[in-house]
C-alpha cells in the first residue's frame, strides 16, 4: 500500500507552541512513529506539511497517481478550504482526516471541519496516536493489514 500523510499549516510547530492544546509531542516524533508503523504493515510512507493551501492541493492531485489513501490533517485549512475539498473529492482512495485534538470540544471557530463530508473518516482527540489509528483504517480499507495480525484487526466484525 502506498500511503500519503499530509499535514497543514502551523503543524511544524507542534510540541514546540501552545502544549495544553496540542500536547508537547513534535511532527517530527510524529513522522518517525508513522514510518515505524509503515515499516510493521509493510507500507510505502510520504509524510509531508505546508503551510500553504495550493501546496496541499498539488500534493492531493499527485496522490491520484502515487497514493492508493490518504490521511491528512488539514489543521487550519479544515474551517476554510473549498479547494482541498474539491481535491480529495477527486482522490479515488479513501480519505481519512486526522485532527490531534478534539475538535468538538473547541471554540467556535475551531469545531465544524468544511472537510469531513469529503473524507471516509475522522479521527480526533486521540493525541499523536490518530495518525496511528488512521494508517491503521487506511491499511484495512485497502486490505492491505498484514495476515499475521489478529482477524479483528485486519477485517474487523463482519
Ligand atoms: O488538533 C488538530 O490536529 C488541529 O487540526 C490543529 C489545528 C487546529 O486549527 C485544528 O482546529 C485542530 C492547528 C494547528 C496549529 O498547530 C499549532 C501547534 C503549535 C502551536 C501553534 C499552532
Amino acid at each position: 500500500m502506498r500511503l500519503m500523510i499530509l499535514n497543514g499549516p502551523n503543524l511544524n510547530l507542534l510540541g514546540v507552541r501552545e502544549p495544553h492544546i496540542y500536547g508537547t509531542t513534535t511532527l517530527s516524533a510524529i513522522r518517525d512513529a508513522c514510518e515505524e508503523f509503515a515499516r510493521f504493515i509493510g507500507a510505502d510512507l510520504t509524510f509531508e506539511q505546508s503551510n500553504h493551501e495550493g501546496v496541499l492541493v498539488d500534493r492531493i492531485q499527485a496522490a491520484r497517481e502515487t497514493a492508493d489513501a490518504i490521511i491528512i490533517n488539514p489543521a487550519g485549512y479544515s474551517f476554510t478550504s473549498i479547494a482541498i475539498y474539491d481535491a480529495l473529492k477527486a482522490f479515488d482512495g479513501p480519505v481519512y482526516e486526522v485532527h490531534i485534538s478534539n475538535i468538538h470540544a473547541r471554540d467556535e471557530l475551531h469545531r465544524h471541519s468544511k472537510l469531513s463530508s469529503a473524507v471516509k473518516g475522522v479521527i480526533c482527540g486521540l493525541g499523536p496516536y490518530g495518525y496511528i489509528a488512521a494508517m491503521q483504517a487506511a491499511a484495512q480499507a485497502v486490505n492491505a493489514l498484514p495476515d499475521t495480525l489478529p482477524a479483528p484487526i485486519r477485517i474487523g466484525p463482519r
